[in-house]
């Protein structure tokens, strides 16, 4: 993924027609767009090849099973069309290794999740976010997801995974955090939905972002 704006949008929309919309608007403005369970289940998993001639297409499923089941998902996340694909980490390293192996061949990218960035994050994932963080480092993966809205642990998790690896960071905006303070911590790029899908002018509100990180690095 080429890091020029900095910015991924979290397409959380449920209609095709829409999401292709604004796709095309703010495509100029976004290094890539993530797709999730809320368009896919409400759209069908094609909208993602539909989109890709918009924007290199980060698929965030989550991906949280056995190794066998992992790879098979993966499998159709990347025939679909999808450049990235979002696992979860804390199903350990033989089920990160086998999607980190295909992504390897399809030439595809791999972002583990560490610590999440709703508050009930601290509940029981928060423990386990470093540990999390050092096996995707070890595995290779392409990056990690790590939260805008604690910028602090953004900060220990690039220390931690050092900088041979990517950090995207959601938490910007409805949740809260900045997206100049979670690149100044240590993220790469930051993700962004409702502050712009939900915005009058999505393409107006994801050009402010990008010109927000500008000047913050
Ligand atoms: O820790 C995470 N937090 C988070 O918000 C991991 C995620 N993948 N996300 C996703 O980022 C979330 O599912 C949504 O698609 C996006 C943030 O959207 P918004 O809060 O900017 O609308």
């Amino acid at each position: 993924m080429e890091k020029n704006t900095r910015l991924i949008l979290a397409l959380d929309v449920l209609n095709r027609d829409e999401a292709i919309k604004i796709a095309q608007d703010v495509a100029g403005n976004v290094d890539a767009i993530k797709v999730g369970y809320p368009l896919v289940l409400a759209s069908g998993l094609g909208i993602i090849g539909e989109l890709a001639k918009y924007a290199h297409i980060i698929a965030d499923f989550k991906v949280a099973d056995i190794p066998n089941t992992n790879r098979l998902i993966c499998e159709q996340v990347f025939d679909a069309g999808a450049d990235a694909v979002i696992v979860q980490g804390f199903t350990g390293h033989d089920s990160l290794k086998i999607c980190v192996d295909l992504a390897r061949e399809r030439g595809k990218d791999v972002f583990v999740v560490t610590e999440m960035s709703h508050p009930g994050a601290l509940d029981l994932m928060q423990d386990a976010g470093e540990a999390i963080a050092r096996m995707a480092a070890n595995a290779e993966a392409s990056g990690v997801v790590a939260p805008a809205t604690r910028p602090e642990r953004v900060k220990e998790i690039r220390r931690i995974i050092g900088d041979e690896i990517a950090i995207i960071s959601p938490g910007v905006g409805a949740q809260g955090g900045s997206a100049s303070d979670t690149i100044k911590a240590g993220a790469d790029w930051a993700i962004v939905g409702r502050s712009i899908y939900q915005s009058e002018d999505p393409a107006g509100a994801a050009a402010e972002i990008v010109r927000e990180i500008k000047e913050a690095v």
